[in-house]
């Protein structure tokens, strides 16, 4: 942008050649380095994910991309645009969440200190609304495992199916965009694309196109699942001092439960984080009980609620603890059966007051019940429930002993005994 306002133009060639400065691994080029401290354009990655996705599979995705730009921004200057939330479809209460910014739910300097990204609110205020250069709509091929193995490839070619943006007359395209009626795209092309994050960020380096998006970024795979950059990626995403407040006062009024005592303290910056596996928990179980559409979705591995009871009172009366915190999108009436079914014991949930749902909305409620169930002594989740996984993560990270994390529950058929999840360890 400065470098086409300042430099016009003569500089021009300059300017576009200044990222195409290849310097060979361990070699510094000294006339590209001047070269491109100079000329370097600011450039944009903006990207959407598969309508239907939930909120932690989005999480997910962010990581595939945020290793990816953290490498991009090694050689050029590119940034990770954040898509704004749209109103997701667990988000059922009816406090208006459409277009929210990752800085609701993250600490925007814990995820900068890991890639160069913002919120688009943030690019807008800085860069104005404008038409994107280009849209690239991801697709799987149609023979991805053709020959039975792992390919890497990508090809651009016809849609798989109608696009979701619109030629108008003015030559651009119109479309979601986040809810921002005011944006538009240049071009668009559909990307046929196999293949993990750097195979995408060598065909975005290639180019010479400022503004990208690309739409159903889930396509993307991880370019190395559970290594070390991984979890970097994962430990940088801390949640927003609100949101930790919030269930740091919950922990402590109704769970007595604090960091000193429950040997959780971390430091400030999730750089400095070591590892190891000292963390006790706080004196209660947490059990994040998925219901809703899993009824249905996996009704062989979601239990009953009689079951569920009698599984919490085995692990409950086998640890020793009084106190159970729920973390559940059942309906109340579920919730207080489970109570009453247990009600020799001490059973809460959050419960979020109105003026708080319109502060921090669904998806801050949602992260509240993941922060409060990571910090428990120990943790039941749900059968292959991503919401589950990063309470999890969560807890790896800070140093719980595997066998009180990796638990779920097991389906009525299964007699208290079913698979319980992969040991994903944290890596430091
Ligand atoms: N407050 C709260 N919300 C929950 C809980 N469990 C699920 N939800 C909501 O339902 C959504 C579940 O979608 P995901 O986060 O993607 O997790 P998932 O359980 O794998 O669900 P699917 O994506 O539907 O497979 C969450 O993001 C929440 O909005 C819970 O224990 N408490
Ligand atoms: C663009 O649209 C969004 C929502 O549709 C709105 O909030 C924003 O103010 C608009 N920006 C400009 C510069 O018109
Ligand atoms: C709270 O926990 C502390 C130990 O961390 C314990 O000494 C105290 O008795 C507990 N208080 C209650 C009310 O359980
Ligand atoms: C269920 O498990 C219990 C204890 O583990 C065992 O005694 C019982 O026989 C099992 N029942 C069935 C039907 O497998």
């Amino acid at each position: 942008m400065l470098c086409y306002v300042v430099l016009l133009v003569s500089f021009l060639s300059v300017c576009e050649s200044s990222e195409f400065c290849s310097v060979n691994p361990g070699e510094v080029n000294n006339d590209c380095l001047e070269t491109s401290k100079i000329t370097a354009r600011p450039r944009f990655l903006f990207y959407d994910v598969n309508p239907p996705e939930g909120f932690n599979l989005r999480r997910d995705v962010y990581m595939r991309l945020a290793v990816m730009i953290r490498k991009l921004s090694e050689k050029a200057d590119w940034h990770l645009v954040l898509p704004p939330w749209p109103k997701l479809y667990h988000w059922r209460s009816r406090v208006s969440q459409e277009r929210l910014p990752w800085s609701l739910f993250f600490d925007l300097e814990s995820l900068q200190a890991f890639a160069p990204v913002m919120d688009l609110q943030q690019y807008i205020t800085e860069y104005g609304v404008s038409s994107i250069e280009q849209v690239y709509i991801l697709q799987h091929f149609k023979d991805d495992w053709a020959a039975g193995r792992f390919e890497e490839k990508q090809s651009i070619g016809i849609c798989n199916e109608t696009p979701p943006y619109v030629l108008e007359e003015d030559g651009r395209f119109s479309g979601y965009f986040w809810g921002f009626k005011n944006l538009t795209a240049s071009n668009m092309a559909c990307l046929s694309f196999h293949g993990r994050a750097f195979q995408l960020a060598k065909f975005l380096s290639e180019s010479q196109i400022r503004t990208v998006m690309v739409d159903h970024a889930e396509v993307v795979l991880h370019e190395s699942y559970g290594d070390k950059e991984y979890w970097q990626a994962r430990r940088s995403m801390r949640f927003s001092k609100k949101l930790v407040e919030k269930a740091v006062k919950f922990r402590q009024q109704v769970l007595n439960s604090s960091d000193e005592a429950d040997k959780t303290v971390r430091p400030e910056d999730w750089r400095k984080e070591k590892g190891g596996r000292t963390a006790l928990g706080g004196p209660y179980l947490c059990v994040h009980m998925r219901r809703r559409d899993f009824l249905w979705g996996r009704p062989k591995e979601v239990p009953s609620l009689p079951s569920v009871a009698q599984q919490l009172r085995y692990h409950l009366s086998k640890l020793q603890l009084n106190v159970v915190f729920i973390a559940t999108d059942a309906p109340d009436k579920e919730f207080q059966e489970i109570q009453s079914a247990l009600s020799d014991y001490t059973v809460v949930k959050y419960i979020a007051s109105e003026d708080e749902l319109l502060e921090i909305k669904d998806g801050g409620v949602a992260i509240v019940e993941q922060i409060i169930c990571s910090h428990a002594r120990f943790f039941i989740g749900t059968y292959e429930s991503t919401f589950s996984f990063r309470i999890q993560e969560e807890r790896e990270i800070m140093g719980f002993k595997p066998d009180t994390t990796f638990n779920s529950l097991c389906g009525d058929g299964s007699n208290g005994s079913c698979k319980q999840p992969s040991r994903w360890l944290a890596v430091f």
